[in-house]
């Protein structure tokens, strides 16, 4: 698969055509920059965000969606690549549509709930995935729909009380009571009036006389039941309400994040992670970008003191680190700040690896701890070309040079070994940028790697 894409990008390449999603200068949302996504849904567990999203074609000119993708980062900052554990072909009664999910945790299993098209009605419905891992494998959890009634969108929630809610639908709003293997429910769908107290009132569509339009995400904080959702068509904004029980009575609340940003559809997902708020939605920030090649970033926010929601604007900076990353321990190449001219693939050894890599390219690490001084560089590296390095820099693609480590040919894009080289001047927190340079055409893949310092 990957040989087969290397060859096709070279060929691509060379007649011109652009293939690849190309990387503006240094920012740092969209939180990913080698592919397009959508649709976020965060999820904390055991002190890091998983996020799941969908993945936009390139090039895409309809919502032509054939797999979903998990990210994890502890920092807010730097983003890990799981790669794609559940896609159309984990559902053998899937037929198109991978659009947006949400997944949770209960009783050590994740459960991705996913709308899809079926084979058989030709109409979405919701299915579930589940795994032992927030980054799968995720597999089938009943081999058909759990619920359908034609509409998309799904979010979950567990309530204090133990009982968990699935609220899905555009253009109605539904929800199940799921039983406690959140794999099966109890009585029945149940619809969401869609009342103009509970969610604002439209203009110039008779049937769409509220605010709501799709992509609900429900969660409880302080109290208080919260729904996000994306409103009006098209452009959506997103808007909210609150309520003082899971299934309402529902008042709408206002604008959380106005029509912004180049994608005509948004999606909300919302957390507390390390003691702070952050809004996840979707833009068409990246080159080629718009409204079906569609890109996740995040903002960190602050409730109002009466629990309201500020209005949130969509920026390129996004949020603060929220911790430091430590060099000293092995850290995957694809933990990714910002990466300029990467990709990423399935690895031999486990995981995803960075790959198609040109003289130039570069990954931008944030908030590296480096203490009181590095003194070496490992990385592990495969490379079917000698005289590639991985250069070691600071502050930035262009920063000083701390070290540089030669790539061998290793014989095989997937025959890995690890090299080491010196590295000096890398102290206190900073950002690390480790740039890759050689001849033409591709010069190596990095899997992980890891600094030394003095004992
Ligand atoms: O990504 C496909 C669809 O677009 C999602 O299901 C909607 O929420 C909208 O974002």
């Amino acid at each position: 698969m990957a040989t087969k894409r290397r060859f096709w990008t070279t060929v691509a390449t060379a007649v011109g055509l652009v293939l690849t999603v190309i990387a503006p200068a240094r920012a740092d949302n969209p939180i990913v920059q080698h592919i397009y996504t959508a649709d976020p849904a965060p999820l904390v567990h055991n002190g890091r965000v998983y996020l799941y999203t969908g993945h936009d074609e390139d090039n895409s000119t309809w919502f032509t969606m054939k797999e979903w993708r998990v990210w994890s980062s502890a920092d807010m900052v730097n983003w890990t690549d799981h790669g794609s554990p559940m896609s159309l072909a984990t559902f053998s009664w899937a037929k198109q549509d991978a659009w947006a999910g949400q997944a949770i945790e209960r009783n050590g299993k994740f459960y991705w709930y996913v709308p899809v098209v079926t084979k058989a009605s030709g109409r979405p419905a919701i299915g579930v995935g589940v795994s032992d891992s927030p980054t799968g494998p995720f597999r089938d959890a009943i081999g058909r729909p759990l619920v359908e009634n034609g509409e998309i969108d799904p979010t979950v929630m567990i309530d204090d009380d133990g009982q968990a809610y699935l609220y899905w639908g555009n253009p109605n709003l539904s929800y199940v009571r799921l039983n406690t293997d959140m794999i099966s429910y109890s009585g029945g769908i149940n619809r969401i009036p869609l009342t103009t107290a509970g969610f604002g009132t439209r203009t110039g569509d008779p049937n769409r006389p509220t605010l709501y339009e799709e992509g609900p995400w429900v969660y409880k904080r302080n109290g208080l039941y919260y729904n996000v959702f994306a409103a009006k068509c098209c452009s959506e904004f997103i808007g909210y309400s609150t309520s003082p029980g899971p299934t309402g009575p529902w008042t709408y609340r206002g604008t959380v994040m106005p029509t912004q940003g180049s994608s005509f559809t948004n999606h909300p997902g919302v957390i507390d992670f390390k003691g702070s708020s952050y809004f996840f939605y979707h833009n068409g920030a990246l080159p080629g970008g718009g409204g079906f090649t569609r890109s996740v970033a995040v903002e960190k926010f602050s409730y109002n003191a009466d629990g309201t929601i500020p209005t949130i604007n969509m920026s390129t900076a996004g949020p603060p680190a929220a911790d430091t990353l430590n060099p000293y321990v092995r850290q995957e190449a694809e933990t990714i700040g910002w990466g300029s001219g990467i990709e990423t693939e399935p690895s031999s050894e486990g995981g995803m690896n960075v790959g198609f890599i040109n003289n130039g390219d570069y990954i931008k690490v944030k908030n590296v701890a480096f203490g009181a001084g590095a003194t070496t560089f490992t990385t592990r590296v495969a490379s079917t070309t000698a005289g590639s390095s991985v250069e070691v820099r600071s502050d930035g693609p262009n920063g000083p040079v701390a070290g540089r480590c030669s790539v061998p040919n290793t014989g095989g894009w997937q025959s890995w070994t690890s090299v080491t080289c010196p590295v000096n001047g890398l102290t206190g927190t900073r950002d690390l940028y480790l740039r890759f340079s050689g001849g033409n055409g591709y010069l190596l893949n990095a899997n992980w790697w890891q600094f030394g310092r003095a004992s």
